[in-house]
């Protein structure tokens, strides 16, 4: 793999609005705060990645303003002082002795993930070692005001072409809701839910009722860094539980797998800190019959199409959260936008890099810091 002498990095505060509030047990969202990262190699060559921090930690601890401000202080002198390097040995350079802040982390590590395809001449999926042409695409629907509104929307996203209906839920927007969408829907689309972390084993009964709902899986019912919990409610609960929060490393998707915490994984990369930890659950899953899929955090057309790259890959045997652009964004800041078509995003595999070009003059008004490191 090639090896990479990082001449400069630029970081980035875009607002992105989102063409509609989108809502999960633990907050709210419209307005994306987005920090984008560029990478210039020695050859003049350039890789951009996308931290998926949000504004509030209330997803995972981090924030973009904690993620800001680890880059500067941590991760990117220690990139510097580190001299040419290679991608899969940024996550291992970061992790000695800097405990978490994996957003931040994955932020540079993607950048330089496609910085390496960009000098390489392939395709960012091909990298990876991506098999698939084409990536199975399921929507998440945010928390709705009534049953009724959420069943609209889904009959609305089956009528698109998704493959897999994702509805965000908390205890009293549940069952009923997840009924309404499974009489609007139909019975042949899959449906499931996340919590994001909107349970306790206390709820026990509640979560046990969504089982005659023949769900694909539920999402993160119990406590966003619980193991053990989950292990419980798996034991009493017949549809899948999928870790999202939980599985922060590879070593946490072992321990889920040793434990029975859940029996489906969301691989975000930018939770886990990049694409090499994604590869490492991904390959952890795929000897261990473990099915996985690729999570989304509201991204711009940058963090998608790491994403996509990602999804590409063998395991990846259930539709991610790869939205095209125009389900969030009125204008995204790449070219071409992300596109859906019957239900799949086309992979660039012919693309050198992302697969994408980077509106920069569309980034430049979008901005509302910027910093910038010379090595
Ligand atoms: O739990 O998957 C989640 C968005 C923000 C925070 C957490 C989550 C989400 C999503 C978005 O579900 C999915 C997407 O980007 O399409
Ligand atoms: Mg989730």
């Amino acid at each position: 793999m090639t090896v990479l002498d990082i001449k400069r990095i630029t970081l980035r505060e875009i607002h992105l609005r989102l063409r509609e509030p989108f809502r999960i047990s633990s907050g709210v969202v419209q307005d994306r705060r987005i920090m984008l990262i560029e990478i210039e190699e020695k050859s003049g060559a350039v890789g951009w990645g996308e931290c998926v921090a949000g504004e509030f930690p209330n997803y995972t601890p981090e924030t973009i303003d904690t993620a800001w401000f680890a880059c500067t202080q941590w991760l990117i002198p220690r990139l510097f002082a580190a001299g040419p390097i290679q991608p899969e040995a940024v996550l291992g350079l970061f992790d000695a002795d800097i405990r978490g802040h994996n957003m931040a982390k994955a932020g540079l590590e993607m950048a330089i993930w496609a910085l390496a395809a960009e000098q390489d001449g392939v395709a960012l999926a091909r990298l990876l070692g991506g098999t698939r042409s084409k990536v199975a695409t399921g929507i998440s629907i945010g928390i709705q005001r009534s049953p009724q509104a959420l069943a609209e929307k889904a009959q609305q996203a089956r009528a698109e072409g998704y493959r897999k209906i994702k509805c965000k839920i908390k205890p009293g927007t549940d069952l009923v809701f997840l009924e309404a969408v499974r009489h609007s829907a139909g019975e042949e689309i899959g449906i499931m839910a996340d919590a994001n972390s909107a349970y306790t084993l206390e709820n026990i009964a509640q979560l046990q009722a969504l089982d005659d709902l023949g769900l694909m899986m539920i999402e993160q019912p119990l406590a966003w860094d619980d193991l053990r919990e989950h292990a419980e409610l798996q034991k009493q609960l017949r549809t899948p539980i999928c870790l999202d929060e939980s599985i922060t490393c590879p070593e946490r998707a072992r321990d889920m797998h040793m434990m029975g915490s859940g029996r489906i994984i969301n691989i975000k990369p930018g939770r886990v800190g990049g694409l090499y930890a994604s590869l490492q659950i991904h390959n952890y899953c795929r000897e261990h019959g473990i099915p996985v899929w690729c999570g989304g955090m509201l991204e711009s057309g940058i963090g998608r199409a790491h994403n996509v790259a990602l999804a590409s890959l063998p395991n990846f045997t259930l539709p991610g959260d790869i939205s095209p652009s125009a389900r969030y964004w009125a204008e995204d800041i790449v070219e071409p936008e992300w596109t859906m078509e019957n239900g799949f995003v086309a992979v660039p595999n012919d693309i050198p890099g992302l697969g994408v070009k980077v509106r920069r003059s569309l980034v430049e008004k979008l901005t509302h810091r910027a910093e910038e490191f010379l090595r």
